[in-house]
């Protein structure tokens, strides 16, 4: 079909005057733009979804659901606002699947650009990310092509059990995002008859491993991406908490602590008050090392074990256990897991971890996101709680192959059973029916980004140094070889910053409020590089203050203090 209306402000007013009735001009063609009525608008935004326009989207079998013109707000102007889906099909396991996404347009406010959100755990929401729609830009969101409103099976891992279906493997690891960027794409050309300008990627955690899958599978996509906290190794992470799981298990175990039904209490290993000591013991260790004793460990390279360990043994109890000393079992039990999973012949399986002051300093609240959470859970839970249980079955189930159908009841039986001598292969091994394994699928640690670096792609990572599910020496670890493949020059392309005390993806004793995208675009459109950003505490009691700015610096330069003036001030400080 042929739309009538052409509503947006860069259409040339002659083109719309040609084809429409609503001529709004001064006569001379050059300065008032026409603006089509409300019912003008009703009528053309729904008909975007006519079976004709579907027919010429470039990805097969793209449906579109609704199409409405939505009101403005006081915090999203007036848009149009297009539904559908990719693909609906039955699955080997008999679901019903599709690609679900959401696109909307701003009517008169377009900056030209196209946004697209990532996701987050092991998706299955559609992702709407409208607050880059105030922005100006034409803001696009997917569920990754499963639905847990529809998907989800207790007895196959809950959520996760679309892992069961190669073709929604497939979808999750990388199509997704890929075809909903295609037809998302092809969408705003056909509204508003001209291609976005600029095309921007930005999630955190899963929807940073998507940031980065656009980066290294799809570099045509994107002229700047933001990936926070990205999981490089998404089995990885899950496959690290079944290994604290059993680590912290025996702690409970050895301590006596079980919860009514017999199960170990993850949540009671560590105390709130316990984390603190670990926190103190991290902070005298390392805090000064940067310059300045702050609550915040800047030069976390010169963090060591061993000088952690020296501070650790000061606070171990010399008889009972009490609120101010850490028991023996507790400190060596924690400096295991700080070496991250390996097996039994030592070899490590993922990664290790970061000393950090975000390990303690929950204050008692705030639980997620935060250090807690994702390792031991709540302490005064009836139940274990911890996140990565969460993660247990869908190691089962998304990751391994052939997927291995774990009932969410069963997730800490079925990490305290993991035998990680036999069972990590699985990651990586195929089978006729899965002929990706799921690590070639979704590994976004690729040291060539050459592609991307070429086309002019510019990206921003940022990393919590205390997040709990996605270590940053393993993100780092990545930067440092990708940097040398790149030939010393990945800081022209590619940055990262890292945010001391931050947990996954924001909370803890850290400046952990910022927002790249701005930066992004005068790094993609102008050629001005991000040479810091600046951060601000969202709870700053955490330092016993009101507020706290800090520049964050691109790795590996370090947040150093000037020597004078305010500390919790960012222009006090500079990176070096
Ligand atoms: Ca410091």
């Amino acid at each position: 079909m042929t739309r009538s209306i052409r509503p947006s402000r860069l259409i040339s007013p002659f083109l719309l005057c040609a084809i429409a009735s609503a001529c709004g001009g001064n006569g001379d063609g050059t300065s008032t733009l026409p603006v089509p009525t409300a019912a003008e608008l009703v009528a053309s935004c729904p008909g975007l979804s006519a079976t004709a326009l579907a027919a010429a989207l470039p990805v097969a079998n793209t449906t579109l659901a609704t199409a409405t013109l939505v009101d403005a707000t006081v915090t999203a102007p007036q848009h149009c606002q297009i539904d559908g889906e990719i693909n609906r099909r039955t699955g080997t396991d008999g679901q019903s699947y599709a690609i679900r996404f959401r696109l909307r347009m701003p009517i008169s406010a377009w900056n030209g650009r196209f946004f697209m959100g990532g996701g987050g755990g092991t998706n299955g929401t559609l992702v709407d990310p409208t607050a880059r729609l105030a922005e100006g830009y034409a803001t696009i969101g997917t569920d990754g092509g499963h639905d847990n409103a529809t998907n989800t099976v207790a007895a196959a891992g809950g959520t996760a059990a679309f892992g069961l279906d190669y073709q929604a493997r497939v979808d999750f690891a990388y199509n997704a995002y890929d075809q909903v960027t295609q037809v998302g794409k092809a969408l705003v050309e056909k509204f508003y008859q001209q291609g976005p300008k600029y095309s921007y990627f930005v999630g955190c955690s899963e929807g940073g491993r998507e940031a980065m899958l656009m980066t290294q599978r799809f570099p045509a996509h994107y002229d700047g991406v933001v990936a926070g906290d990205p999981v490089l190794h998404i089995p990885l992470g899950p496959l690290n908490g079944l290994y604290t799981t059993k680590l912290f298990a025996g702690l409970a175990q050895r301590s006596g602590l079980t919860l009514a039904n017999g199960d170990p209490a993850l949540g009671k290993t560590y105390s709130d008050t316990d984390l603190l000591l670990f926190r103190n013991a991290i902070l005298g260790a390392c805090d000064a090392l940067d310059g300045l004793n702050d609550g915040i460990v800047d030069n976390q390279p010169a963090c060591t074990t061993a000088l952690v360990s020296a501070k650790l043994a000061e606070v171990q109890c010399t008889s009972a256990k009490t609120d101010n000393c850490l028991s023996a079992d507790q400190i060596d039990t924690m400096k295991i897991a700080y070496v991250g999973a390996i097996n039994s012949q030592g070899t490590s399986l993922y990664s290790d971890w970061q000393w950090d002051a975000g390990i303690g300093g929950q204050n008692g609240s705030a639980y997620n996101p935060s250090w807690r959470s994702w390792w031991l859970g709540s302490y005064a839970s009836a139940t274990n709680n911890a996140t990565k249980l969460n993660f247990a079955t869908a190691e089962a189930v998304i990751y391994t192959t052939p997927p291995q159908a774990v009932s969410t009841a069963d997730s800490l039986s079925y990490s305290l059973n993991y035998n990680f001598d036999t069972e990590p292969i699985k990651l990586y091994q195929t089978t006729g029916a899965f002929p990706q394994s799921t690590a070639s699928m979704t590994f976004t640690d690729a040291v060539d980004l050459s592609r991307f670096k070429g086309r002019g792609g510019k990206m921003m990572i940022y990393q919590g140094a205390s997040d709990s599910s996605v270590s940053i020496k393993d993100t780092l670890r990545w930067y440092d070889a990708m940097n040398a493949q790149m030939g010393s020059k990945a800081q022209d392309f590619a940055r990262v910053y890292v945010v001391p005390g931050m947990a996954h993806c924001s909370g803890g004793p850290a400046t952990d409020k910022f927002d790249m995208l701005p930066q992004l675009v005068d790094w993609v459109e102008k050629g001005v590089a991000p040479d810091s950003v600046v951060a601000s505490a969202t709870n700053p009691g955490y330092f016993g203050v009101s507020s706290r700015t800090r520049p964050l610096c691109p790795y590996p330069k370090q947040t150093r203090y000037k020597g004078s003036g305010d500390i919790n001030d960012a222009a006090n400080f500079t990176c070096q």
